[in-house]
Order: C-alpha cells, then structure tokens, then sequence
C-alpha cells in the first residue's frame, strides 16, 4: 500500500491525488521562499491595517486580534515552483471577520496587499471574503515563526502561495487592479492552481 509519510490512515493515494492540482508535487517539508531578507519584526510592533476605499481606515495589534479569538483552519497550499503541503492546520482570524467592520465603498473591486519588508501581491476583493482567508497567527499549535511570515501571515489557499503575503501589513481596498511583486516579474495576476495560471497568460 502507499503510504506517504506523515499522513493517517484515511488519506490514500487516490485522495491526495484528487487534492493535487496539475504539474504539483506533494511534500511533507515547509520550504522557505522569500524574496529578500527575513523581516524580524516583535509581536508588539506588528499592526495589521485595511485602507483605501473604507469609509474609515482601520489598525490592529497581535492584542487586538487575539482579544477577537482564534478560530482553527485547514487548508492545503500550493507553491507555484510545484510543491503542494496538504493539510496544513493554522490558528488565525478570517479575513471575513475584519472586512465585516468596514464600511466598503461600492467602488473597491481589488486589494493591494502589503508586507513589511515592501513585498507586495493583488487579489480581487472578492477572494478576500472566502471562509477559508485569514491571517495566520499560529502553525500546528506553535506562534508563526519569522522564516515563515511570522508574527503574522495572509493564507488565501485558493491561488498559488506567493498569494499569502509574509509579515502582512497592510491591505489596500482599490477600484481597478494593481500588480504585485511577482506579478510585475511576470506571474499571473490571479494564480490558480487548478487552471495552472502560473505566469501573465496562461
Ligand atoms: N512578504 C513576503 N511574502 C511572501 C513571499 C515573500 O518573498 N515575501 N514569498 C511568497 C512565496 S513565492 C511563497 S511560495 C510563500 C512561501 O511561504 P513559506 O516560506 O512560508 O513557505 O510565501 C509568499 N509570501
Ligand atoms: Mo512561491
């Protein structure tokens, strides 16, 4: 029988094949992928912000949105240089909770969303309010550490995972659509897996 390491009884070849999006390979290591330097960054100087087109902008703290409640998600994710980890189990906050206590301008359609340390990434804001999009805060039961976003990280499963900005910092709700870092250098300004838009045009 096939067994990949680190999976449980229930999980057989056939399923993990069915959660595979084309051209990926599954790993049960977490690789590090950063352009640029690890942001070091203490949990009492992280702020999360939602701007642009809100009646009024909004800032959190770490305190802030723990004094909300973590709330369990699991979810796999999948890395456009072809590895996918499944069933990943993070604490975190729903995206959803957040743009809840907003006042949105009809006219936002799209998010710019910003890292310290400048990296950058674009979604339609529509992504945002899926169930399964939050900030990350913990990962498999431990605080997020640095190399992998830590203090806190955006999960959007649904696209390839350059997606899920490191140290988010900031999103900005926008009308039309503005590229990111790796949008510019020629991804695809939406990246989903499961049609294999990994670069502009496909
Ligand atoms: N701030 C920031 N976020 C980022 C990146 C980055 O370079 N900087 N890389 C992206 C890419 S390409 C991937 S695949 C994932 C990797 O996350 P990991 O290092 O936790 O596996 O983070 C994404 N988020
Ligand atoms: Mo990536």
């Amino acid at each position: 029988m096939f067994v990949t390491k680190g999976f449980k009884g229930n999980r057989n070849n056939e399923s993990i094949k069915k959660r595979t999006p084309p051209g990926q390979r599954v790993t049960d290591d977490f690789p590090v992928l950063t352009a640029g330097p690890t942001q070091q960054i203490a949990l009492e100087d992280w702020k999360f912000s939602i701007s642009g087109l809100v009646e009024k902008s909004k800032k959190w703290s770490y305190q802030e949105l723990s004094n909300l409640g973590f709330q369990n998600f699991t979810c796999d994710i999948h890395c456009v240089t072809r590895w996918s980890k499944l069933g990943t189990t993070w604490e975190g906050i729903g995206m959803k909770r957040l743009l809840e206590q907003m006042v949105i301008d009809k006219a936002a359609n799209f998010a710019l969303i910003t890292s310290y340390g400048g990296y950058t990434t674009n979604l339609p804001l529509k992504d945002l309010w899926e169930d399964n999009v939050f900030i990350g805060l913990k990962f498999n039961g431990e605080p997020l550490t640095p190399e992998h976003g830590g203090p806190a990280r955006l999960v959007v499963p649904q696209v390839y995972f350059w997606k899920s900005a490191k140290w988010i910092k900031n999103i900005e709700l926008i009308s039309e659509n503005k590229l990111g870092f790796w949008e510019k250098a020629g991804y695809h300004e939406y990246g989903d897996p499961w049609l294999e838009q990994r670069f502009r045009g496909d």
